[in-house]
């Protein structure tokens, strides 16, 4: 067989069946390969990026490693705004392009010259930093190994992308059929007694505990022995945007998602507690804010995480840490000796619950007389399939769609870390085609929409029922709100300098289907059951807020719409945490609209 037949062969073995493509000179002879192998298919995106944030999203949606195969230079660096994508959020895929011939490439002339041969590029030196491994083979023996290598890398551990770049004489060259393959690495870390020792003399002393439940649970695939754990020991758990997932929301002892956009409960409570476990996420500054020394400022955090690199980032915050392998993590917990629970805090948690979760509303569409945001997603909450694929976008959208959605055995994600406008649409369709049986719903911002909208021919071409959901917004509205705060409420390049298409128009002109909402009765099931692609056009006020939400300087239990000092003090029962008097007083003259152009 070819080198390029191999790496189709290499695929159907490990259950990659789905190639993301976009075709070129030097990736044709792989993607051949792939549409003559009978256990393969490919589809066909009208961008690198796009087929990169499918590939992201076969993992999410089936635990399978996603592929893509693009072509050298500009088919290679599209790639990359979607490699990242999988890179922050820990997520394996593979990506192979095609390289120049051997002897066309700038190495074979010894000389350090910007390029050879056409459309050659040093792709692996560009997506280094945002692969957990890439390589370019130079033999055929090289492609054996290095596949095996870089799957295998992608799969374990901490997972994330890598690549491969063949060169286009090896892809012709004749291997052996004996395919090389992945094998599950070991990781180094600290034995399951170490971690149960030390997790069970921090919460020995907790009175007030709350967990923080990561994605790192899910992504090791051990959701359902940490729920057993949490259930039975009867602790308070808050999540990560990126955990939400992994359980159902309606677990009783779970309080909401936390941050910068969270529940404003589960923040009051993450910010009482006397010890906060972490399991498996790595506390961006979305969750602590920009001002780490203001979280849990009453409480031991220990945190325990699969990669000892975000371990050491705490080392200035006098977290306790605890490197672990999470496929340990069941093991760890079953002997995790529980703690014991203050009544007072017992009472408290419910307290905050009962008062804030899912009672998120949008105070601006109310004064205006608009459609609420949160309305709509409760409403598609309610009406899609349980087990639907929910994928948010960017913006204010993905903030409105991760502060009220509630999972019951939904997928939802969105590029997290990345959080590239664009990314629903195609993430949605790589989803669609690996779990064909499944609901898909993309949920996106009119500006976000925009920036992959070629992706509708894809759509189309297969007829995908996919309901792509438009808030719109008819701006950025996320940095039309930071302008509010920060910039006089100068909309420059937010809503002012450009524009976006008649939704419905450009629905017609790529055949898909479409509808117009106006109000939260008109969202009804049928929309989700079709058989083809359909646009929902969610048409909001240009001043729709997203709250709560965080403004800079202030800690995570602060959110806009400031809450009233008695109920600030009510949230802060067991920890303090004091406005300052110039802050009160700006608090005094605030306009509680804040948008200055909103009018009502
Ligand atoms: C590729 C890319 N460019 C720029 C940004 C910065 N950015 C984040 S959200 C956003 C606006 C998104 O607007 P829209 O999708 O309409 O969402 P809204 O906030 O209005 O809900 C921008 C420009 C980004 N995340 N990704
Ligand atoms: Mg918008």
């Amino acid at each position: 067989m070819t080198g390029a037949e191999y790496i189709a062969e290499f695929l159907a073995r490990v259950g990659s069946n789905h190639v993301f493509v976009l075709t070129g000179g030097a990736c044709a002879f792989m993607i051949d390969a792939v549409e003559r192998h009978p256990a393969l298919a490919y589809t066909c995106f009208h961008h690198e990026q796009s087929a990169a944030m499918a590939a992201d999203a076969v993992w999410r949606t089936t635990g399978k490693v996603g592929v893509t195969m693009a072509t050298s230079g500009p088919g290679a660096t599209n790639l990359i705004t979607g490699i990242a994508c999988s890179y922050f959020d820990s997520i394996p895929s593979l990506h192979i392009t095609g390289q120049v011939n051997q002897r066309e490439g700038s190495a074979y002339h010894g000389a350090n010259v910007r390029q050879s041969g056409f459309q050659e590029t040093k792709i692996v030196d560009m997506v280094k930093p945002i692969t957990k491994y890439a390589v370019m083979v130079r033999t055929v023996e090289d492609l054996r190994q290095e596949l095996a290598r870089a799957y295998s890398i992608a799969a374990s551990g901490r997972k994330g992308p890598v690549l491969v770049d063949v060169p286009m004489d090896i892809q012709q060259m004749q291997i052996p059929g004996d395919i090389m393959l992945p094998s599950e690495l070991p990781a180094a870390a600290e034995s399951a007694e170490a971690v149960t020792a030390a997790l069970t003399a921090t919460l020995s002393k907790a009175r007030r505990p709350v967990v923080l439940w990561g994605a790192g649970i899910g992504l090791a695939g051990v959701e359902n022995a940490v729920i057993d754990w949490l259930t039975a020991s009867e602790l308070p758990f808050v999540s990560s945007w990126a955990g939400l997932t992994y359980f159902d929301n309606a677990h009783p002892n779970f309080l909401g998602q936390i941050g910068v956009y969270g529940n404003r409960g589960a923040n009051f409570a993450l910010q009482n507690a006397d010890v906060v476990i972490v399991l498996g996420s790595r506390l961006d500054n979305r969750q602590r804010s920009g001002n780490p020394r203001s979280f849990a400022t009453g409480a031991k955090v220990h945190v325990v995480d699969v990669d000892v690199e975000e371990l050491r980032k705490y080392r200035s915050d006098g977290y306790f840490t605890s490197h672990l392998d999470f496929r340990d993590l069941p093991h760890v917990l079953e002997n995790v000796r529980p703690p014991k629970i203050d009544e007072a805090w017992r009472s408290y948690v419910v307290e905050m619950k009962d008062r804030y979760f899912g009672k998120e509303q949008s105070t601006s569409a109310l004064r205006l007389n608009a459609l609420s945001p949160y309305d709509v997603i409760r409403r598609i909450n309610e009406l899609i399939a349980e087990d639907a694929i929910v994928v948010g976008d960017t913006g204010a959208t993905v903030c409105w769609l991760h502060q009220v959605f509630k999972v019951k055995r939904h997928t939802l994600f969105t590029a997290g870390g990345n959080s590239p406008m664009g990314y629903a649409l195609p993430a949605a369709i790589g989803a669609k085609v690996v779990a064909p049986q499944r609901q898909v719903i993309a949920v996106s911002g009119d500006g976000g929409f925009h920036l992959n909208i070629h992706e509708l021919q894809t759509i189309k071409h297969h007829n995908l029922p996919v309901a792509m959901v438009v808030m719109n917004n008819a701006s950025y509205g996320i940095i039309k709100q930071f302008q509010d705060s920060y910039c006089n409420s100068r909309y420059t390049a937010s809503r002012d300098g450009f524009s976006l298409p008649d939704f419905g128009h450009l629905a017609a002109a790529y055949g898909i289907g479409y509808a117009r909402v106006e109000s939260v009765e008109q969202i009804t099931p049928d929309l989700f059951q079709g058989n083809g692609p359909i646009l929902l056009d969610v048409l909001l006020s240009e001043h729709t807020l997203i709250e709560p939400k965080l403004e800079m300087g202030r800690p995570i239990n602060d959110q806009y719409p400031y809450l009233s000092a008695t109920e600030y003090s009510r949230g802060n029962r067991f920890v303090d945490y004091p406005r300052s008097a110039e802050f009160l007083k700006v608090l005094d003259d605030s306009d509680p609209g804040r948008d200055r152009n909103a009018g009502a």
